[in-house]
Parts: C-alpha cells; sequence; structure tokens
C-alpha cells in the first residue's frame, strides 16, 4: 500500500524547537518488519517542509497517517481539510499524544477514518491490514478509535504494552529522513537540547512510560518504565555513528535514568567501544535516581547537557502534585555535573495549584542559589487529557485547541494569573544576574550560550519586567 506519514506541527508556533519525528520513523520501520515488502511508505515533517510540498507528494496515497500533539490540533483540522482535498479517497488514520488526550471527542473535531491511542505499532500495523483486506471495521482492533453509529468516537480499549521492545520493535526507519534532504534541515533549527546542535544528529527513546504519576503529565505509554537494553542503545548509537556518521544524539525518554544499571551499563559500553559520541538529556532526569559515579560515567560516555526536572522545591507541592522528588541529593548532583563539564539546566514549574506566593519565590530562589548553568521555567497551565486537568478545571471541559494552548488567565495557584506572569520573568534576573553564574558560563561556554536564542528571549522577558514592574526589584 502507498503510505504517507505526515507529523504535524504548526508553522507560526512559538516554540522553537523541533526535533526528528521518532513517532512515525518508529510506523514505518515495524510495518517494514512485519509486512515487508508490502508497503511503499513516505515520511513528511510539517516542522520543517512546507504545507504545499507534502500536500503536493501524497496524492496518491492509500493510507495517510497523521501525528499530532494537542498543540497543533488547530492546524490539524487545516491539513485535515487540504488532504480530503487533494486526495478524496485516502483513509486518515490519527495518532500521537493528541488522541490519548481528547480520546471521547476526536471525531466531534477531526474529519478522519480513525485514530490509534498510545503506543502506535501493534494497533496500526492491524489497521493496515485491515484497509490492505478492503475493510473498514474498527470495533476488533485494540487501541482504536473510530465513529460510532451516532458519530461519536468510539475506543475499542487500551491495548497491552509491549514488553519485550528490542526483540519486537526494529529500530526506526531512520533512513526515511537521514537519507534524503530533509535530514540537514533538523541541523538548522534549534533541537530540544539547550545549544544548537549545528551537526546532523539524531533523537533517541530509548524507554517508553514512566513509574512516576505527576498529575500534570500525559499518560502515553503507561505509567511503567519498559526499557531497550543497554546492549541495544548502544547498537542504535554505534549503528548510526558507523553508517550515517553521527556524532550528536539527544535522549527524548521520559525517565531514561530510572534504571540506574541499564544507565551505567550504557555508559561503559559506549566507553569500551571508543565511540566519540556526544549526548545531550534535554527532557529531564529524575535527579533522585542519580548516583555520584553515574554521573561521571555518564559525562565520560559524551554527555554535554543534562536537565534536571525539579519543578518545585516544596514538599507540600512535590506531594500534592504526585511527583514525590526527593530533594536530598539535587544539588550534590547538580554539582557533580558541573564539575564533569557538562551543562546543568533545570526545569521548574509556577503556578501550581494552591502554591503560595512564598512557595514560588523558594522555587526562585532555590534555582538561583544553585549552580545550574541554565533554567527553564514555566506557568503551569492545566492540559486536557491529564489530572491536573479534570481535578482542577473539570474532566468534560473542553479546552482550545492551538493558539489558545498558552492562554493563562485564571490561576489555580493562590497567586492572580498577571502576577504569576511577572514572577515568572523576575526570575531570569534572579537566576542570571549572578557574577558567579555569568563569570562561570562565560569560562565553560563562551560564545554558544550568550548568543543563543533562548537566552535573548530570556534578556527581551527581563526588560519588559523592568519597565514594567519595578516593584518587582524590591524582592
Ligand atoms: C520531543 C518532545 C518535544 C519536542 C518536539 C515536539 C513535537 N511536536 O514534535 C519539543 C521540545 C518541541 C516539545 C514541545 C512541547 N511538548 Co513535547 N515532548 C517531546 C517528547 C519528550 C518526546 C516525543 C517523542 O519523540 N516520543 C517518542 C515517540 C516514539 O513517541 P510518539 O511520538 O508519541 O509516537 C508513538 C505514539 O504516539 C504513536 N503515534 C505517533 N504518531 C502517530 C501517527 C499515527 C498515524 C499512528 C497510527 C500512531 C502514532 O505511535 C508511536 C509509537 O508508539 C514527548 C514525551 C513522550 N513520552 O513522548 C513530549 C510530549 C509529546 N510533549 C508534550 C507537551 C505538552 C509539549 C509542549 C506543550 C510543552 C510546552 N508546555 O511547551 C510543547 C508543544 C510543542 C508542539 N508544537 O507540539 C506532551 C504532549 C501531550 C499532548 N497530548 O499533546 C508530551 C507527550 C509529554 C507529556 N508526557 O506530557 N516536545
Ligand atoms: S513528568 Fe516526568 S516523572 Fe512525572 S510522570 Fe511525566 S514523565 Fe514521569
Amino acid at each position: 500500500m502507498n503510505i504517507s506519514l505526515i507529523k504535524v506541527r504548526e508553522p507560526s508556533v512559538s516554540i522553537p524547537e523541533v526535533t526528528p519525528p521518532l513517532g512515525i520513523m518508529y510506523l514505518a520501520g515495524y510495518l517494514r518488519k512485519y509486512r515487508p515488502g508490502k508497503d511503499n511508505i513516505k515520511i513528511f515533517d510539517l516542522s520543517v517542509q512546507e504545507k504545499d510540498y507534502v500536500i503536493e507528494n501524497i496524492r496518491d496515497a492509500d493510507i495517510v497517517g497523521l501525528s499530532s500533539t494537542n498543540r497543533d490540533g488547530l492546524y490539524l483540522i487545516t491539513i485535515i481539510e487540504d488532504i480530503r482535498k487533494a486526495n478524496k479517497d485516502c483513509k486518515l488514520v490519527l495518532g500521537g499524544p493528541i488522541v490519548s488526550s481528547l480520546i471521547n471527542e476526536l471525531f466531534d473535531r477531526f474529519d478522519i477514518d480513525c485514530a490509534v491511542a498510545h503506543e502506535g505499532e501493534r494497533t496500526f500495523l492491524e489497521l493496515v491490514e485491515k484497509f490492505d483486506g478492503g475493510s473498514a471495521s474498527f470495533e476488533d482492533i485494540k487501541g482504536a478509535v473510530y465513529r460510532d453509529d451516532s458519530g461519536k468516537s468510539k475506543f475499542s480499549g487500551r491495548r497491552e504494552t509491549i514488553e519485550d521492545l528490542d526483540d519486537e520493535v526494529p529500530f526506526p526507519a531512520w533512513d526515511l529522513i537521514i537519507n534524503t534532504p530533509i535530514a540537514k534541515e533538523y541541523s538548522k533549527r534549534k533541537s530540544f537540547a539547550f545549544f544548537r546542535i549545528e551537526n546532523n544528529y539524531m533523537g533517541l527513546f530509548t524507554s517508553r512510560g514512566c513509574p512516576y504519576k505527576c498529575i500534570y503529565c500525559h499518560d502515553i505509554f503507561a505509567k511503567r518504565f519498559r526499557a531497550h537494553s543497554a546492549e541495544r542503545v548502544v547498537a542504535e548509537l554505534e549503528y548510526l555513528n558507523k553508517n550515517f556518521g553521527i556524532k550528536d544524539f539527544e535522549f527524548y525518554d521520559d525517565t531514561f535514568n530510572f534504571d540506574k544499571d541499564r544507565t551505567r551499563k550504557i555508559c561503559d559500553l559506549i566507553v569500551g567501544k571508543g565511540l566519540k559520541i556526544n549526548l545531550y538529556f534535554p527532557n529531564g532526569l529524575r535527579a533522585d535516581r542519580l548516583e555520584k559515579d553515574i554521573v561521571e560515567k555518564m559525562a565520560k560516555a559524551g554527555t554535554k547537557v543534562m536537565c534536571f526536572a525539579i519543578e518545585t522545591v516544596s514538599e507540600r507541592l512535590q506531594k500534592l502534585l504526585q511527583r514525590n522528588l526527593k530533594f536530598e541529593n539535587i544539588n550534590n548532583m547538580i554539582d557533580v555535573a558541573v564539575k564533569n563539564g557538562i551543562h546543568a539546566e533545570g526545569f521548574f514549574m509556577i503556578g501550581h495549584p494552591t502554591e503560595t506566593r512564598k512557595e514560588m519565590l523558594n522555587t526562585i530562589h532555590f534555582a538561583a542559589n544553585s549552580h545550574l548553568h541554565s533554567a527553564a521555567f514555566s506557568i503551569a497551565i492545566p492540559q486536557k487529557g491529564t489530572e491536573l486537568y479534570s481535578k482542577y478545571i473539570g474532566e468534560n471541559s473542553p479546552q482550545s485547541l492551538g493558539q489558545g494552548y498558552y492562554e493563562y488567565d485564571s490561576s489555580i495557584s493562590e497567586v492572580p494569573p498577571d502576577e504569576v506572569r511577572k514572577l515568572l520573568a523576575y526570575t531570569f534576573r534572579k537566576f542570571y544576574l549572578r557574577p558567579g553564574r555569568i563569570f562561570r558560563i562565560i569560562k565553560t561556554f563562551p560564545l554558544s550560550f550568550i548568543f543563543s536564542r533562548r537566552f535573548l528571549v530570556q534578556i527581551l522577558k527581563w526588560l519588559d519586567v523592568t519597565f514594567h514592574n519595578k516593584s518587582l526589584a524590591k524582592q
């Protein structure tokens, strides 16, 4: 069958980061393994390709698979309309995180034939087999969302997860990206990691699912840690390095370091094989699953950036958010990373439910007093599909797609929204304008940091606060 897989991304999106479309690359790899020679698969990515080009090239597709997050949901509607106009006979299948979040309202919002919730490989394979056999009934496919007789979304039920990832899931179809002109588009844009990676790089997803239950987080791969073995992870790195000359790797796992021994072993194998590569962990590590020797091994294996997902230093809120991060070790681990030449970044959020101004300031001051090189602060905005949303906004309350995704006009904390926004901007000054930090940053990361887009954006935010709210200067 002619299968076109498209990663949807709204062009005007305010977030500059772009990453290779791993979800659809995994699907393509899986179809090739289990339907060898049967399909002609193409991959498109609207983060780096023009919409007109993509639409022109899917006219012959029997199946078009779309991958989207909630954030790109509004744009998804436009894309679906354009695909329907260009190719009225194709079957349109939706997948990606948006499906699991909006499971009961998909067919009210999108003109699709079917959707796949959660982990996609097995369900998509069965769907393709169905379409290939000329059938359009989906009730018996676990993990599928389809239109019932009344036109509403019906979910056939959550599918069991893939347990033996090494055995069942082949390498993603890297060649469909790396051997094509779009490969270099990724290195022209900002990747997920703090610094822009100038070379061709690749993203890896070495484990699926997360055992923690933070109420603001979406559950895509189930609340359990399943992982590729250390040998498989290093085989992926080696393959990409030897065959495509790739030296830079970003890891997008939810909790890469959950299994401490796996982390140690991956590092030992990289060093043992003499791989000269750079590793970036932009998606946040759990500091309470790190130990001194693990950070040292990660540094030796080539780690350049390590993000510590801390979010709040209030124990009360850690409990309320069901995050339960243990604090004892955090500053130690940051210091070990910094000592070993790793760029250490902290992730923080303010505006949590019931959070007081004092709790917000405690988090800001913790960040400022730490040895982190950089810090990203965001506001906690409940998103549909999370427990935070159903608890504090209401399970059945609709949420606008797309542009409305970042609107912050009502606070779930004890602090009014405009003050939370100002506090967020105030963090920049508090965090960066410290002689010790500036000195360390310039010493370790001369120009790449100072001229990074993120840094400039933060300066603008800071200027905005300084001119519009002088009272914060007294904090
Ligand atoms: C890399 C990443 C980013 C990158 C790129 C995002 C992008 N849109 O491309 C950056 C840094 C830019 C980013 C930003 C944001 N992100 Co982000 N990000 C991730 C991360 C860490 C990894 C994504 C990945 O590669 N996964 C690995 C692949 C294999 O998984 P997958 O894509 O989900 O694919 C599987 C299934 O979904 C399914 N599938 C996927 N596509 C398709 C298509 C078809 C046809 C089918 C059948 C199946 C299918 O099958 C695949 C294999 O099983 C995920 C966390 C996670 N666990 O995935 C969060 C995640 C995707 N991000 C999330 C969020 C909330 C955001 C932000 C809103 C954060 C913020 N506040 O700014 C922004 C939104 C940006 C945007 N426009 O989408 C949420 C999305 C929730 C949702 N329902 O939309 C996630 C799931 C994190 C979480 N657990 O909460 N993010
Ligand atoms: S925020 Fe991170 S630790 Fe918490 S549930 Fe999500 S992936 Fe797991």
